[in-house]
C-alpha cells in the first residue's frame, strides 16, 4: 500500500527548440532569379503540466526520469512550414507544487481539474528568407535559427488537498478517529509510526454535507530534525483550513505536549500556526470520570487559548461535538485557505522516499537557457548559416 502513495518526483524536462527557418532561392526552367522562397521552421513542443482530479499520487511518474517534447521541423523551399513539435502534457493530480531542481525555488502549483500550465515553452520556428526580401536586397541570402530549447530539473510535490488534517504524536488515535468519522479504512495498531502514508477520508456532517480530513503520520519532538518520520508529511497540511491537534487523555503532560507539536509544526512552515486549531484530548475511555472531570476544571487546561474537545474514537463519545466544533470553524470566512506560500525546499535533502535512483546519462544536447526576447533580425543578416538548402 505504501508503496504506492508517491508524494515526491524529480524530473528532467525539456522542451523542443524551433525549427530553422530555410534559406532558398527560387529557380526553374526559364526563371533563373525566382526569388526567395524559403518557408519558416516549425514551433518546438511544449512541456505543459494538466491538473487531473482522478489522480491521487505521483506514481505514473515515479520512474519517468525524462520528460522531453520534440523538436519543430525545418522549413522548406516553395515557403513551406517546418512541422510543429509535439507538446508533452504531464498529468498531476491537483495540489501538485513544482520546484526547481536545482536551486529548489518555487515555480508553479497545479489546482484545479484540467487547469495547464506551461512548464518549458517550445522554441519558436526560424523566420525563412522569404520574408527578408526587401526592395533593395532581392534574394536574402539568410534566414533565422530556430529558438532554442528550454531545460530544466524540477521536483513536483503533491500536497494533498483537504479542509481538516489531523497532527499529533504516534498512538494520538489519528487514524482510529478518521476510521471513525469516515469509510476510510485506515491501519490502526498498538505500536508508533502506525500510518506511513498520508490518508484521506470524507466525513459526512448533517444534511448530507461533508468535509475532508487527512491523516497523516505522527510527529514527534525533534522531527524537524529528521526524528521518527521527519517533517516532510506537513505538506499535506499545508493547505488545509483548520488543524486538528490530537493528545490522548492518558498523556503525562497534555498542554507540553501540544506545545511540542506546535514548535515542530513552526519549524516546518511558520504559516501553519496560522491556521485555526482545535484541541482533541482522545482515548477519555481510558481514564476515570473523576479524572476527566478534574482535567476539563484543570487552569493549566483552560490557559490553552483553544477550542478542546473531549473524545473517546472507541467508545463514541464527542465525536458529534468534535464534527460541530470543526464545521464550525471551517465555515469561517477568515479560515478559508486563499493562498499559501511555499517556502522553497532544501534540495541538499535528500527525500528518504525517494532515493536517488541511479542517475541516467544526461542527454548529449545542451541548448542555451536565455531565449532572445526580442527578435534581431540584423544578427542573422549575412551569416549564411543554412545554406545546405
Ligand atoms: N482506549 C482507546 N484506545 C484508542 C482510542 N483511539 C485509538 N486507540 C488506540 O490507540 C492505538 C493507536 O491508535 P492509532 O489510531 O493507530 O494512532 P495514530 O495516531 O494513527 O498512530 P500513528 O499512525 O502511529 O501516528 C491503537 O491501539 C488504538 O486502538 C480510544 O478512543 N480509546
Ligand atoms: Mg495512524
Amino acid at each position: 500500500m505504501s508503496g504506492n502513495f508517491i508524494d515526491y518526483v524529480k524530473i528532467y524536462c525539456r522542451s523542443g527548440k524551433g525549427g530553422a527557418g530555410c534559406m532558398h532561392l527560387h529557380r526553374a526552367k526559364y526563371l533563373p532569379k525566382g526569388g526567395p522562397d524559403g518557408g519558416d521552421g516549425g514551433k518546438g513542443g511544449s512541456i505543459i503540466l494538466r491538473g487531473n482530479r482522478n489522480l491521487w499520487t505521483l506514481l505514473h511518474l515515479k520512474y519517468q526520469k525524462h520528460i522531453m517534447a520534440t523538436d519543430g521541423g525545418r522549413g522548406g523551399q516553395s515557403r513551406s512550414f517546418g512541422k510543429d513539435g509535439e507538446d508533452r502534457i504531464i498529468e498531476v493530480p491537483c495540489g501538485t507544487v513544482v520546484y526547481d531542481g536545482e536551486t529548489g525555488e518555487w515555480l508553479c502549483e497545479v489546482k484545479e481539474h484540467d487547469e495547464r500550465i506551461v512548464l518549458l515553452k517550445g522554441g519558436r520556428g526560424g523566420l525563412g528568407n522569404w520574408h527578408f526580401r526587401t526592395a533593395t536586397n532581392q534574394a536574402p541570402r539568410y534566414a533565422q535559427p530556430g529558438e532554442p530549447a528550454q531545460e530544466r530539473t524540477v521536483i513536483m510535490q503533491l500536497k494533498v488537498l483537504a479542509d481538516v488534517g489531523l497532527v499529533g504524536f504516534p498512538n494520538a488515535g489519528k487514524s482510529t478517529l478518521l476510521s471513525v468519522v469516515s469509510a476510510a479504512k485506515p491501519a490502526i495498531a498498538d505500536y508508533p509510526f502506525t500510518t506511513l502514508t498520508p490518508q484521506l477520508g470524507i466525513v459526512s456532517y448533517r444534511d448530507g454535507r461533508s468535509f475532508c480530513m487527512a491523516d497523516i503520520p505522527g510527529i514527534i519532538e525533534g522531527a524537524a530534525e529528521g526524528k521518527g518520520l521527519g517533517l516532510r508529511f506537513l505538506r499535506h497540511i499545508e493547505r488545509n483550513a483548520v488543524l486538528l491537534f490530537m493528545v490522548p487523555a492518558t498523556s503525562e503532560d497534555i498542554p507540553g505536549e501540544y506545545a511540542i507539536l506546535l514548535r515542530e509544526l513552526e519549524k516546518y512552515n511558520p504559516q501553519l500556526l496560522t491556521k485555526a486549531r482545535i484541541l482533541a484530548i482522545t482515548k477519555t475511555d481510558a481514564i476515570d470520570e473523576k479524572e476527566l472531570k478534574k482535567m476539563r476544571a484543570s487552569k493549566k487546561m483552560q490557559k490553552l487559548d483553544l477550542p478542546i474537545v473531549f473524545i473517546s474514537s472507541v467508545a463514541g463519545t464527542g465525536i458529534d461535538e468534535l464534527k460541530d466544533a470543526l464545521w464550525t470553524e471551517l465555515n469561517k470566512e477568515q479560515n478559508q485557505v486563499i493562498e499559501i506560500s511555499h517556502a522553497p525546499i532544501d534540495v541538499t535533502v535528500i527525500e528518504r522516499e525517494e532515493p536517488e535512483a541511479q542517475e541516467e546519462e544526461e542527454p548529449q544536447t545542451i541548448y542555451l537557457n536565455e531565449v532572445d526576447e526580442e527578435w534581431d533580425l540584423d544578427k542573422y543578416k549575412g551569416i549564411g548559416w543554412d545554406s545546405e538548402n
